[in-house]
């Protein structure tokens, strides 16, 4: 298959770049933090969207050199913001690969320090299928995140079936809602009645709560009306290079 054969080299060859979609304390429309995406630029067939190459990624273990790499490019992007007088929360997809690995969190560990970033200012997210299908391992994982003082965010959440026992068992600092039941906000009053109670939900256990795919004014209004705490979405910013972040933290909504 190709495109496996092609990733075992897109490391080495550079193919690799992290885009950094910004995200907004909804009260202020300030932007106060970032998401890492990881793109591959192939040399023949353009941008290859993560969809695709990360599930080729966590079958062959490439994942691991892969996510390796994500983890120290966001951290050292992280310091360099930082010189430039920018303290962002920076959130970090993981992967399950990643988690059940023993080296982990001494991984995590060691870049924080060789870059000197404060562990608070990391957001590591887990999916709610990840935690659901593998419960135990990403326990450990969350629980040893945060005790070196990393945050945990439970990603795509509501797309997993799990039940509302899950989330108080998990001991997270943040919850971003799925995409998919913004799509329709404020139009769809199941949709809506759904997002109020996660928002709600997130309040009585203690979490932040952000609200991904962000599209429209009016679902911003939404979700300032339900008091939620950040969001993310195109209405917000597409994902970006790095180099266009500090003009995007300047201006305020
Ligand atoms: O950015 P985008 O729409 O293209 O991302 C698609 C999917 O790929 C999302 O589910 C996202 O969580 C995942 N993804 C993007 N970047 C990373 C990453 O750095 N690590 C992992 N494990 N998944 C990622
Ligand atoms: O699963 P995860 O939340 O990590 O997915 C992030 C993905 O969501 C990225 O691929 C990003 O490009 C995409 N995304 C971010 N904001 C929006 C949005 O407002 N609408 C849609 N449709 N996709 C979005
Ligand atoms: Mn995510
Ligand atoms: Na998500």
């Amino acid at each position: 298959f190709r495109l496996e054969h092609d990733l075992q080299a897109a490391l080495e060859k550079e193919e690799f770049v992290l885009e950094y979609q910004p995200r907004i304390t909804v009260a202020d429309g300030k932007v106060t933090g970032v998401e890492a995406l990881v793109r591959w630029e192939h040399p023949e067939r353009g941008r290859i969207s993560p969809l695709e190459f990360i599930p080729i990624a966590e079958e062959t273990g490439y994942i691991l050199p892969l996510s390796s790499w994500i983890m120290e490019e966001a951290f050292s992007q992280w310091s360099k913001w930082k010189e430039d007088g920018m303290e962002l929360q920076m959130a970090v997809n993981l992967s399950v690969r990643q988690i059940e690995e023993e080296q982990f969190i001494d991984r995590v560990e060691a870049l924080l320090g060789k870059y000197q970033v404060p562990p608070a200012s990391i957001e590591f997210e887990i999916t709610e299928s990840v935690l659901m299908y593998h419960l135990e391992t990403s326990l450990q994982a969350v629980r040893e995140l945060r005790r070196i003082g990393c945050r945990v965010a439970l990603d795509d959440f509501g797309t997993g079936y799990s039940s509302l026992n899950y989330l108080k068992t998990i001991p997270a600092d943040v919850v971003k809602i799925d995409r998919s039941f913004m799509k329709e906000i404020p139009d769809n009053a199941q949709d809506t009645a759904i997002v109020e109670t996660i928002i709600r939900l997130a309040s009585v256990l203690n979490m932040d709560v952000i609200a991904e795919g962000v599209e429209t004014d009016r679902m911003l209004s939404f979700l300032k009306e339900q008091h939620c705490f950040g969001a993310q979405g195109y209405y917000i910013s597409r994902p970006v290079p790095p180099q266009d972040i500090p003009e995007l933290t300047q201006s305020t909504g």
